[in-house]
């Protein structure tokens, strides 16, 4: 199949369907440029997907195009710690390529509070 160009949606991405609402989710916050949602596979008493509306493949290809949308996931990571009184002890991650354990390929901030998070990460 050929590939939509970066910030249009993609056919058959997870994240572009949660976007567009065709797949539910435990939205937690929401911007013009940015959703975040509960993952479902939580490694932390928060685990929240940050994404941009727009589908990029990763984090990188973000900056690219739309730098100030780098700026509002991490804003909007923000507000949810805030949100969910974490008291501004939380991480956030980006894993870029599947051999930093990226599995969905539509960019996403993970962010990840509620518990002593440990460096390095595994
Ligand atoms: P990763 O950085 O690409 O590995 O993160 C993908 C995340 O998406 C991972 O933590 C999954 O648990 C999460 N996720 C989800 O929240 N809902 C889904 O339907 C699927 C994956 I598939």
């Amino acid at each position: 199949m050929t590939e939509a160009p970066t910030g249009q949606p993609q056919a058959d991405c997870l994240f572009c369907k949660i976007v567009a609402g065709e797949i539910p989710a435990t939205v937690v916050a929401e911007t013009a440029t940015t959703l975040a949602f509960r993952d479902v596979s939580p490694q932390a008493p928060t685990h929240v997907l940050v994404v941009p509306r727009s589908h990029h493949e990763n984090a990188a290809a973000v900056a690219e195009a739309e730098p100030g949308v780098v700026a509002d996931l991490f804003t909007t990571a923000r507000a949810v710690a805030e949100a969910e009184g974490l008291g501004g002890d939380y991480r956030t991650v980006f894993n870029t390529g599947a051999g930093a354990g990226q599995t969905v390929f539509h960019a996403h901030l993970h962010v990840l509070g509620g518990r002593p998070l440990n460096w390095p990460p595994g």
